[in-house]
Protein backbone atom coordinates (compact mmCIF):
# COMPACT_ATOMS: atom_id res chain seq x y z
CA UNK A 1 0.00 0.00 0.00
CA UNK A 2 3.02 2.41 0.56
CA UNK A 3 4.12 1.70 -2.82
CA UNK A 4 1.43 3.27 -4.55
CA UNK A 5 1.61 5.90 -2.44
CA UNK A 6 4.62 6.91 -3.66
CA UNK A 7 5.62 9.10 -6.41
CA UNK A 8 6.95 7.64 -9.13
CA UNK A 9 10.80 9.49 -8.66
CA UNK A 10 11.16 8.63 -4.81
CA UNK A 11 10.36 4.72 -5.97
CA UNK A 12 13.51 5.05 -8.27
CA UNK A 13 15.42 6.74 -5.81
CA UNK A 14 14.66 3.93 -2.99
CA UNK A 15 15.13 1.32 -5.19
CA UNK A 16 18.64 2.06 -6.03
CA UNK A 17 19.10 2.86 -2.34
CA UNK A 18 18.55 -0.58 -1.79
CA UNK A 19 20.50 -2.23 -4.53
CA UNK A 20 24.04 0.17 -3.98
CA UNK A 21 23.33 2.29 -1.66
CA UNK A 22 23.24 4.84 -3.98
CA UNK A 23 20.72 7.47 -4.89
CA UNK A 24 21.11 9.15 -8.63
CA UNK A 25 18.99 12.17 -8.30
CA UNK A 26 17.21 13.85 -11.04
CA UNK A 27 17.38 17.31 -10.67
CA UNK A 28 13.93 18.05 -13.01
CA UNK A 29 11.68 15.57 -10.49
CA UNK A 30 8.60 17.38 -8.89
CA UNK A 31 10.43 16.76 -5.74
CA UNK A 32 13.90 18.40 -5.82
CA UNK A 33 12.01 21.02 -7.89
CA UNK A 34 9.86 22.00 -4.75
CA UNK A 35 12.65 21.88 -2.19
CA UNK A 36 15.44 24.76 -2.58
CA UNK A 37 17.95 22.78 -0.69
CA UNK A 38 17.87 19.37 -2.68
CA UNK A 39 18.49 21.06 -5.77
CA UNK A 40 21.75 22.57 -5.00
CA UNK A 41 23.13 19.40 -4.58
CA UNK A 42 25.30 17.74 -7.39
CA UNK A 43 23.50 15.62 -9.67
CA UNK A 44 24.91 12.35 -8.55
CA UNK A 45 25.21 11.42 -4.73
CA UNK A 46 26.28 8.60 -3.03
CA UNK A 47 25.44 7.59 0.55
CA UNK A 48 28.15 6.56 2.80
CA UNK A 49 27.78 5.59 5.85
CA UNK A 50 30.27 7.60 7.13
CA UNK A 51 28.76 10.82 6.69
CA UNK A 52 29.01 14.05 8.63
CA UNK A 53 26.65 16.36 8.58
CA UNK A 54 28.11 18.79 5.92
CA UNK A 55 30.79 16.47 4.52
CA UNK A 56 31.14 17.02 0.81
CA UNK A 57 29.85 14.02 -1.64
CA UNK A 58 32.61 11.24 -2.47
CA UNK A 59 34.44 12.25 -5.72
CA UNK A 60 34.24 9.33 -8.48
CA UNK A 61 37.36 7.81 -7.84
CA UNK A 62 36.06 7.42 -4.41
CA UNK A 63 33.23 5.84 -5.41
CA UNK A 64 34.43 1.95 -5.09
CA UNK A 65 36.08 2.79 -1.79
CA UNK A 66 32.65 4.22 -0.53
CA UNK A 67 30.53 0.81 -1.19
CA UNK A 68 33.28 -1.10 0.27
CA UNK A 69 33.47 0.31 3.88
CA UNK A 70 29.15 0.74 3.31
CA UNK A 71 29.15 -3.14 2.94
CA UNK A 72 31.54 -3.81 5.29
CA UNK A 73 29.91 -1.53 7.85
CA UNK A 74 26.34 -4.05 7.30
CA UNK A 75 28.25 -6.96 7.01
CA UNK A 76 28.78 -6.11 10.66
CA UNK A 77 25.90 -5.11 11.24
CA UNK A 78 24.24 -8.33 10.46
CA UNK A 79 27.03 -10.43 11.98
CA UNK A 80 26.58 -13.12 14.39
CA UNK A 81 27.48 -11.04 17.05
CA UNK A 82 24.45 -8.59 16.14
CA UNK A 83 22.44 -11.88 15.31
CA UNK A 84 22.26 -13.33 18.81
CA UNK A 85 22.20 -10.34 20.87
CA UNK A 86 18.76 -8.64 19.37
CA UNK A 87 19.65 -5.84 21.99
CA UNK A 88 22.68 -4.88 20.02
CA UNK A 89 20.72 -4.46 16.75
CA UNK A 90 17.06 -2.93 18.08
CA UNK A 91 18.23 -1.22 20.97
CA UNK A 92 17.67 -1.64 24.31
CA UNK A 93 14.19 -1.74 26.23
CA UNK A 94 12.40 1.60 27.01
CA UNK A 95 10.28 0.95 29.72
CA UNK A 96 7.69 3.67 31.76
CA UNK A 97 8.73 5.42 34.66
CA UNK A 98 12.74 5.18 32.98
CA UNK A 99 12.96 9.16 32.73
CA UNK A 100 13.00 8.69 29.05
CA UNK A 101 16.54 10.49 29.05
CA UNK A 102 18.62 7.41 28.47
CA UNK A 103 19.27 6.39 25.39
CA UNK A 104 20.66 2.87 23.92
CA UNK A 105 19.75 2.54 20.62
CA UNK A 106 20.90 0.03 18.43
CA UNK A 107 22.73 -0.05 15.24
CA UNK A 108 19.82 -0.04 12.86
CA UNK A 109 19.40 3.18 14.65
CA UNK A 110 22.94 4.01 12.83
CA UNK A 111 21.70 3.54 9.45
CA UNK A 112 18.56 4.92 10.26
CA UNK A 113 20.54 8.15 11.68
CA UNK A 114 22.63 8.41 9.24
CA UNK A 115 20.26 8.56 5.85
CA UNK A 116 18.25 11.34 8.15
CA UNK A 117 21.27 13.34 8.53
CA UNK A 118 22.62 13.30 4.96
CA UNK A 119 19.34 13.90 3.13
CA UNK A 120 18.49 16.98 5.46
CA UNK A 121 19.26 19.86 5.45
CA UNK A 122 23.20 20.91 6.63
CA UNK A 123 22.26 24.29 8.44
CA UNK A 124 20.77 24.99 11.89
CA UNK A 125 17.82 24.10 11.95
CA UNK A 126 18.28 20.84 9.98
CA UNK A 127 14.94 20.91 8.37
CA UNK A 128 12.67 18.45 6.66
CA UNK A 129 14.41 15.04 6.71
CA UNK A 130 17.70 16.29 9.12
CA UNK A 131 15.29 17.00 12.06
CA UNK A 132 12.79 14.43 13.62
CA UNK A 133 10.19 17.79 14.13
CA UNK A 134 9.75 17.78 10.35
CA UNK A 135 11.18 14.85 8.78
CA UNK A 136 8.04 13.49 7.55
CA UNK A 137 7.20 16.82 5.21
CA UNK A 138 9.90 15.03 2.63
CA UNK A 139 8.34 12.22 0.94
CA UNK A 140 11.57 10.17 1.11
CA UNK A 141 10.98 9.34 4.63
CA UNK A 142 8.56 6.90 3.99
CA UNK A 143 10.94 5.27 1.58
CA UNK A 144 13.37 5.56 4.21
CA UNK A 145 11.56 4.24 6.60
CA UNK A 146 10.35 1.38 4.15
CA UNK A 147 13.75 0.63 3.93
CA UNK A 148 14.53 0.60 7.84
CA UNK A 149 11.57 -1.96 7.80
CA UNK A 150 13.06 -4.06 5.44
CA UNK A 151 16.35 -4.11 7.00
CA UNK A 152 14.69 -4.71 10.06
CA UNK A 153 12.89 -8.52 7.82
CA UNK A 154 16.08 -9.43 6.60
CA UNK A 155 17.41 -9.31 10.04
CA UNK A 156 14.47 -11.15 11.60
CA UNK A 157 14.90 -13.78 8.64
CA UNK A 158 18.40 -14.57 9.49
CA UNK A 159 17.59 -15.27 12.84
CA UNK A 160 14.14 -17.01 11.93
CA UNK A 161 12.86 -15.94 15.05
CA UNK A 162 11.36 -12.94 16.36
CA UNK A 163 13.44 -10.29 18.86
CA UNK A 164 11.88 -9.74 21.93
CA UNK A 165 9.40 -11.94 23.66
CA UNK A 166 8.61 -9.62 26.14
CA UNK A 167 5.03 -9.12 27.20
CA UNK A 168 5.27 -5.24 27.81
CA UNK A 169 6.86 -4.95 24.63
CA UNK A 170 4.11 -7.04 22.21
CA UNK A 171 1.32 -6.25 24.60
CA UNK A 172 2.06 -2.04 24.33
CA UNK A 173 -0.49 0.06 21.96
CA UNK A 174 -0.53 2.75 19.70
CA UNK A 175 -3.87 4.72 18.58
CA UNK A 176 -4.75 4.66 15.11
CA UNK A 177 -7.42 6.44 13.15
CA UNK A 178 -8.87 3.41 10.65
CA UNK A 179 -10.15 4.11 7.16
CA UNK A 180 -13.30 4.39 8.34
CA UNK A 181 -12.12 7.60 10.45
CA UNK A 182 -12.85 5.37 13.41
CA UNK A 183 -10.06 5.36 16.04
CA UNK A 184 -8.53 1.91 16.85
CA UNK A 185 -6.22 0.52 19.00
CA UNK A 186 -3.50 -1.51 17.81
CA UNK A 187 -0.86 -3.83 19.81
CA UNK A 188 2.28 -4.46 18.73
CA UNK A 189 1.76 -7.91 18.45
CA UNK A 190 -0.66 -7.43 15.69
CA UNK A 191 1.85 -5.28 13.47
CA UNK A 192 5.13 -7.34 14.29
CA UNK A 193 5.53 -9.44 11.22
CA UNK A 194 5.04 -7.74 7.82
CA UNK A 195 2.96 -10.65 6.92
CA UNK A 196 0.28 -9.33 9.69
CA UNK A 197 -0.05 -5.90 7.26
CA UNK A 198 -0.34 -7.87 4.48
CA UNK A 199 2.84 -7.63 2.46
CA UNK A 200 6.27 -9.00 2.70
CA UNK A 201 9.43 -8.36 1.71
CA UNK A 202 11.46 -10.14 -1.37
CA UNK A 203 14.61 -11.79 0.38
CA UNK A 204 17.05 -11.23 -2.01
CA UNK A 205 20.66 -12.45 -0.94
CA UNK A 206 22.11 -8.67 0.65
CA UNK A 207 25.38 -7.69 -1.74
CA UNK A 208 27.07 -7.19 1.59
CA UNK A 209 27.56 -11.32 1.77
CA UNK A 210 29.43 -11.39 -0.97
CA UNK A 211 32.37 -13.22 0.55
CA UNK A 212 34.68 -12.65 -2.22
CA UNK A 213 34.00 -8.50 -1.60
CA UNK A 214 34.54 -8.98 2.28
CA UNK A 215 37.81 -10.66 1.46
CA UNK A 216 39.15 -8.28 -0.98
CA UNK A 217 38.35 -5.17 1.99
CA UNK A 218 40.03 -7.24 4.32
CA UNK A 219 42.92 -7.63 1.94
CA UNK A 220 43.45 -3.93 1.35
CA UNK A 221 43.00 -2.79 4.85
CA UNK A 222 45.73 -5.83 5.82
CA UNK A 223 47.51 -4.44 2.73
CA UNK A 224 47.37 -0.49 4.46
CA UNK A 225 47.78 -1.62 7.89
CA UNK A 226 51.12 -3.38 7.18
CA UNK A 227 52.24 -0.44 5.50
CA UNK A 228 51.43 1.93 8.61
CA UNK A 229 53.16 -0.68 10.70
CA UNK A 230 56.33 -0.78 9.00
CA UNK A 231 56.29 3.37 9.17
CA UNK A 232 55.69 3.12 12.68
CA UNK A 233 58.98 2.88 13.80
CA UNK A 234 59.79 6.42 12.82
CA UNK A 235 56.27 7.91 13.42
CA UNK A 236 56.01 6.48 17.29
CA UNK A 237 52.84 8.26 18.41
CA UNK A 238 52.12 8.15 22.34
CA UNK A 239 51.03 5.16 23.79
CA UNK A 240 47.37 4.78 24.95
CA UNK A 241 46.34 5.66 28.19
CA UNK A 242 43.72 4.43 30.95
CA UNK A 243 40.01 6.31 30.00
CA UNK A 244 40.75 7.40 34.35
CA UNK A 245 37.54 7.87 36.84
CA UNK A 246 36.31 11.05 35.23
CA UNK A 247 34.07 11.59 32.29
CA UNK A 248 36.33 13.41 29.06
CA UNK A 249 34.96 15.93 26.70
CA UNK A 250 35.14 14.40 23.48
CA UNK A 251 36.76 17.46 21.46
CA UNK A 252 40.02 15.70 20.64
CA UNK A 253 40.69 12.32 19.81
CA UNK A 254 40.44 9.78 23.13
CA UNK A 255 43.05 6.86 22.90
CA UNK A 256 42.71 4.66 25.25
CA UNK A 257 43.41 0.89 26.56
CA UNK A 258 40.32 -1.58 26.91
CA UNK A 259 40.16 -4.62 29.05
CA UNK A 260 39.04 -7.81 28.42
CA UNK A 261 38.32 -9.67 32.02
CA UNK A 262 36.32 -12.36 30.78
CA UNK A 263 37.85 -15.01 28.24
CA UNK A 264 36.32 -15.71 25.05
CA UNK A 265 33.63 -18.47 24.82
CA UNK A 266 30.77 -19.57 22.47
CA UNK A 267 28.42 -19.00 24.40
CA UNK A 268 29.48 -15.35 25.22
CA UNK A 269 29.25 -12.15 23.05
CA UNK A 270 32.13 -9.30 23.09
CA UNK A 271 30.26 -5.98 23.12
CA UNK A 272 32.23 -2.68 23.77
CA UNK A 273 30.42 -0.20 26.01
CA UNK A 274 30.72 3.31 25.57
CA UNK A 275 29.10 4.46 28.57
CA UNK A 276 26.96 7.96 29.68
CA UNK A 277 27.45 9.93 26.66
CA UNK A 278 26.22 13.45 27.06
CA UNK A 279 24.88 15.61 24.50
CA UNK A 280 22.40 18.35 23.42
CA UNK A 281 19.67 15.97 21.46
CA UNK A 282 19.09 19.50 19.34
CA UNK A 283 22.15 19.48 17.53
CA UNK A 284 23.83 17.38 15.01
CA UNK A 285 26.04 14.93 16.64
CA UNK A 286 28.97 11.81 15.15
CA UNK A 287 31.64 10.09 16.36
CA UNK A 288 33.08 6.57 15.55
CA UNK A 289 34.66 4.59 17.84
CA UNK A 290 37.91 2.14 16.39
CA UNK A 291 39.26 -1.11 17.69
CA UNK A 292 42.99 -2.64 17.70
CA UNK A 293 45.55 -4.54 19.22
CA UNK A 294 48.29 -3.06 21.28
CA UNK A 295 52.04 -3.75 19.75
CA UNK A 296 55.26 -2.27 21.06
CA UNK A 297 55.29 0.91 18.31
CA UNK A 298 52.06 3.19 18.09
CA UNK A 299 51.00 4.74 14.81
CA UNK A 300 48.91 6.78 13.27
CA UNK A 301 46.12 2.91 11.95
CA UNK A 302 43.56 3.72 14.34
CA UNK A 303 42.19 -0.01 13.52
CA UNK A 304 38.68 -1.21 12.78
CA UNK A 305 35.62 0.47 13.08
CA UNK A 306 33.55 -0.83 15.47
CA UNK A 307 30.55 1.97 14.93
CA UNK A 308 29.53 5.22 15.56
CA UNK A 309 27.22 7.25 18.17
CA UNK A 310 25.27 9.17 15.38
CA UNK A 311 22.22 12.19 16.80
CA UNK A 312 19.84 13.41 14.57
CA UNK A 313 18.06 16.87 15.80
CA UNK A 314 14.85 17.09 17.42
CA UNK A 315 13.61 20.47 17.67
CA UNK A 316 14.52 23.65 17.22
CA UNK A 317 17.84 24.53 18.16
CA UNK A 318 18.48 27.19 20.49
CA UNK A 319 21.93 27.76 18.91
CA UNK A 320 23.35 30.09 16.21
CA UNK A 321 21.40 29.48 13.21
CA UNK A 322 23.01 28.61 10.07
CA UNK A 323 26.06 27.38 12.14
CA UNK A 324 25.86 23.27 12.30
CA UNK A 325 28.03 23.39 16.19
CA UNK A 326 26.01 24.75 18.54
CA UNK A 327 28.96 26.12 20.84
CA UNK A 328 26.32 27.20 23.97
CA UNK A 329 24.59 23.40 24.42
CA UNK A 330 23.13 22.34 27.40
CA UNK A 331 24.50 18.44 27.39
CA UNK A 332 21.45 17.12 28.83
CA UNK A 333 20.57 13.97 27.09
CA UNK A 334 22.28 10.69 28.13
CA UNK A 335 22.77 7.94 25.61
CA UNK A 336 25.04 4.58 25.62
CA UNK A 337 26.54 3.22 22.95
CA UNK A 338 26.85 -1.30 22.53
CA UNK A 339 28.83 -2.71 19.88
CA UNK A 340 29.01 -5.98 19.00
CA UNK A 341 32.64 -6.37 18.10
CA UNK A 342 33.37 -10.74 18.49
CA UNK A 343 33.46 -10.02 14.44
CA UNK A 344 35.91 -6.94 14.57
CA UNK A 345 38.41 -8.94 16.58
CA UNK A 346 38.30 -11.91 13.90
CA UNK A 347 38.83 -9.10 11.41
CA UNK A 348 41.38 -7.77 13.23
CA UNK A 349 43.03 -11.38 13.60
CA UNK A 350 43.56 -11.61 10.18
CA UNK A 351 44.25 -7.85 9.06
CA UNK A 352 47.25 -7.93 11.57
CA UNK A 353 48.70 -11.59 10.71
CA UNK A 354 52.00 -11.27 10.19
CA UNK A 355 52.76 -7.72 12.23
CA UNK A 356 53.74 -9.28 14.94
CA UNK A 357 52.64 -10.26 18.10
CA UNK A 358 50.50 -7.98 20.33
CA UNK A 359 51.99 -6.72 23.28
CA UNK A 360 48.62 -7.94 25.65
CA UNK A 361 46.32 -10.60 25.02
CA UNK A 362 44.03 -8.82 27.27
CA UNK A 363 43.82 -5.52 26.03
CA UNK A 364 42.40 -3.40 22.93
CA UNK A 365 43.54 -0.36 22.19
CA UNK A 366 40.15 1.80 21.78
CA UNK A 367 40.06 5.19 19.93
CA UNK A 368 37.17 7.55 19.70
CA UNK A 369 37.18 10.14 16.71
CA UNK A 370 34.97 13.27 17.49
CA UNK A 371 34.07 13.98 14.15
CA UNK A 372 30.94 16.68 14.81
CA UNK A 373 29.11 17.87 17.76
CA UNK A 374 29.58 18.58 21.52
CA UNK A 375 29.72 15.65 23.69
CA UNK A 376 31.43 13.94 26.66
CA UNK A 377 31.76 10.49 27.55
CA UNK A 378 31.68 8.69 31.01
CA UNK A 379 33.80 5.56 30.33
CA UNK A 380 34.40 2.42 28.14
CA UNK A 381 34.85 -0.86 29.17
CA UNK A 382 34.37 -4.31 27.33
CA UNK A 383 31.79 -6.50 28.81
CA UNK A 384 31.12 -10.81 27.91
CA UNK A 385 27.47 -11.32 27.54
CA UNK A 386 25.92 -14.41 27.58
CA UNK A 387 24.21 -15.30 24.74
CA UNK A 388 20.40 -16.29 25.84
CA UNK A 389 18.35 -18.67 23.18
CA UNK A 390 14.60 -17.88 23.26
CA UNK A 391 12.97 -21.44 21.88
CA UNK A 392 9.73 -19.85 21.11
CA UNK A 393 8.83 -19.30 17.25
CA UNK A 394 7.59 -16.48 15.65
CA UNK A 395 4.27 -18.15 14.90
CA UNK A 396 3.17 -17.70 18.63
CA UNK A 397 3.24 -14.26 18.13
CA UNK A 398 0.34 -14.31 15.97
CA UNK A 399 -1.71 -17.11 17.71
CA UNK A 400 -1.77 -14.95 20.92
CU1 LIG B 1 13.27 8.23 10.77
Amino acid sequence: MVRRMLPASILARRQILERELEIINNNDSALVRGNPYLINRPPTWLTTYRYTLGDDNPTKDQYADVVAHNRNRLRHIFSEDYLVQPDLFMGMPVRAGDGGVFKRSGALELLHNVIHNWTGEVISPYLDMGNFRTAARDPIFFGHHANIDRLWDIYRNKRGKVEFRDRDWLDASFLFYDENRQLVKCKVRQGLLPKQLGYEYKYEDPTWENVGDARNFLSLRKASVHRERARAANNNLSPPTEFGSEPRALDTTIRVLGHITTPFSPTNTTVLIVEDIKFDHQSPIRFDVYVTKPTESHHADLGELAGSFVNVPHGIAHGVAGHPRNTNAVLHKRAELRLGIGHVLKDLEHILEGTGPSVDDDKLVITLVPRLGQVTVGGIRIESIPITYDADDEESIDRE
